[in-house]
């Protein structure tokens, strides 16, 4: 390589080292353990410690100089120094799922463990370990017991708090609905809810907060101290309780009220902070003091505020319902009558979208998902398992597709009142064609689009790949459009505007991801979608039957996007849902 020819990027050796430690992961991920990973961990060591950047070594060509740097190594380190990418890293990658390397960062928790753990229970991320040592089925596997499920739960605790994380609104929410049932059946209480970020929906929480009346407090207040699951009582007054559960390392605060301040407090501490400020400037135009303890009027009389909608009555606006009170555009609307009143709920969803079984890299066999679809009152499961070049999840040959059509029709005639939808999760490749040729497309009911792989492409790349993909008239939906993993990866850089606008054109759907740590698209870009006229579905991008709870998280995120019933087309019973997917432009 000749210096001219040569333009190094903004690689630094610290991140060529990250990636060889990663490399050597893998390679363990894998099975390899000897003379090539100790060769990538050496050469990690030697990069991180050079007094100098490699940009120079590499357009010299003199990497080889270095000890412990051979021909193959030089070669990969000059790939990553001067593109920016390694297309070995990539490969290898594609081989696991994207959450499988974070988990060998949890203390005690090394590639070995990790291999294991994804191949005999399918963890492939720190929410499934979390949620497999919970439900005891890690101490199932040989060599791991009750003690190892604690002390991966402590580890993976411990490494939250370093990273200084907001925990996940799907995480959080179970934890907090069964705390608020325990305070709602305590003595005296007459009304109770959650309140602040969690119940404005928000993808990520700091803690959670909950609103009670009691004409007692103190008995309320116990009810939640002495919880099952409280690790500490953290402070405990006359109106107020903060705990600490061991459970995610969770703060969760209780206040306790009369119940005519119950309206206004429940407002005050859901928030946000944003909209509270924007309210209380209305008020004062109307000479309306509005705080934390209530409405006063300028001679000091209290304003009778019963619930939250007298609260928005009083400032002539339509009521703001609690995931659109960020201030991003609510009051203008409520002003003037123009906020929907029809934002999308969970009842109006008559299917869920997205869902894999053990015929890919899900848990539970088609009858157990569609018995599990039944109980919760959905029409419909649209089956959408992982296609061929999806290699670690399992992504199924056309034959096998084939057969899963009959074993489809089978668990149809045997579970009554919900539908299988025959579908796939096809992969966007690199160029952005599709992993299946378009006769075999032809043939599914629903067809969903999405990118697993070769996240590593520039923000022009990757916008060209997702339109291509959209200008393919076999694609109905667009899965997990950003790709991004809340708390652990970015999302790839893309031109959204472009993205969205073309949706629109070509009448793709787009999904809105309810998976917790997906969320995918966010609620901003839900917000842009609507306003293009992108018709949306909701999913739960299930793995196992457990997961089709994701739909709320997936309303949640579409409300907040100001999404109508109208705007999501797994709002339509089965027949027509079909249909509207293939109405492509
Ligand atoms: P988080 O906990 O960070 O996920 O977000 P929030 O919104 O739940 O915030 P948090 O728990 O600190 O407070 C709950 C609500 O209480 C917040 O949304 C608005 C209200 N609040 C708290 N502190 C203040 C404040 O200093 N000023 C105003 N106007 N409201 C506040
Ligand atoms: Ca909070
Ligand atoms: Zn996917």
């Amino acid at each position: 390589m000749t210096p001219d020819v040569t333009i190094p990027t903004a690689v630094d050796k610290a991140t060529v080292a990250q990636v060889l430690r990663d490399i050597s992961l893998l390679l363990q991920l894998q099975g390899e353990s000897g003379f090539r990973v100790r060769a990538y961990d050496m050469a990690a060591d030697r990069v991180a410690g050079l007094p100098q950047e490699l940009g120079p070594l590499v357009a010299e060509g003199r990497l080889e100089s270095l000890p412990g740097i051979g021909p193959a190594l030089a070669e990969k380190i000059s790939e990553l120094v001067t593109t920016g990418r390694l297309g070995y890293l990539e490969e290898l990658r594609a081989q696991f799922p994207p959450g499988l390397l974070e988990l060998t960062q949890l203390p005690d928790v090394g590639p070995k463990k990790v291999a294991r753990l994804w191949r005999e229970l399918q963890v492939s991320g720190i929410e499934e370990l979390e949620r497999a040592c919970r439900e005891g089925r890690v101490r199932q596997l040989s060599g791991f017991g009750a003690k190892s499920e604690a002390k991966m739960l402590e580890g993976i605790a411990v490494y939250r708090r370093a990273r200084g994380e907001r925990k996940l609104l799907g995480e959080v929410l179970p934890v907090a609905t069964a705390l608020l049932e325990r305070v709602k059946s305590a003595p005296g209480v007459v009304r109770a809810s959650l309140g602040g970020s969690v119940r404005r929906q928000a993808e990520t929480v700091a803690d959670v907060d909950i609103i009670a009346s009691a004409p007692e407090a103190g008995p309320v207040l116990d009810a939640l101290a002495n919880a099952p699951g409280v690790a500490a009582v953290l402070g405990k007054g006359d109106s107020k309780c903060s705990v600490r559960l061991e459970a995610g390392d969770l703060q969760v605060d209780l206040r306790v009220l009369p119940d005519e301040d119950f309206a206004t407090a429940l407002h005050h501490f859901t928030g946000s902070k944003a909209h509270h400020i924007r309210l209380r400037n209305l008020g004062h135009e109307r000479g309306l003091k509005i705080s934390e303890w209530g409405v006063h009027r300028d001679d000091g009389t209290k304003v009778r505020v019963t619930e939250e909608s007298d609260l928005y009555a009083l400032l002539d606006m339509q009521y703001v319902p609690p995931e659109l009170r960020e201030d991003t555009g609510e009051f203008e609307a409520a002003r003037e009558g123009r906020l929907p009143e029809d934002l999308l709920t969970l009842e109006d969803v008559q299917g869920a979208v997205h869902a894999h079984s053990t015929w890919s890299d899900g848990r539970n066999s088609l009858e157990e998902m569609a018995r599990a679809a039944q109980a919760l009152g959905l029409k419909y499961l649209t089956v959408t398992e992982h296609s061929e070049a999806a290699i670690y999840a399992g992504g199924l040959k056309v034959d096998d597709l084939k057969r899963q059509w009959e074993e489809i029709d089978r668990v149809n005639a045997d579970v009554p009142g919900v539908r299988l939808l025959k579908g796939i999760e096809v992969d966007i490749l690199e160029s952005g064609a599709l992993d299946y040729a378009d006769s075999v497309l032809e043939q599914l009911e629903v067809v969903i689009g999405s990118i697993h792989v070769r996240h590593g492409m520039d923000e022009d790349q990757m916008t060209r790949r997702l339109l291509a993909a959209l200008d393919n008239p076999c694609l109905q939906i667009l899965g997990h459009p950003t790709g991004r993993l809340i708390n652990s990866r970015e999302p790839y850089p893309v031109r959204m505007d472009e993205v969205l606008a073309r949706a629109a054109e070509r009448g793709v759907a787009v999904e809105v991801n309810g998976k917790p740590a997906r969320l995918d698209i966010k609620a901003e870009y839900v917000r842009q979608a609507v306003k293009r006229g992108v018709r949306l579905v909701v999913s739960c991008d299930a793995h196992q039957k457990e997961d089709l709870r994701n739909l709320a998280f997936a309303v949640a995120t579409a409300r907040r996007g100001w999404a109508r019933k109208g705007d999501v087309l797994n709002t339509l019973p089965a027949d027509r849902f079909v249909t509207a997917l293939r109405e492509r432009r």
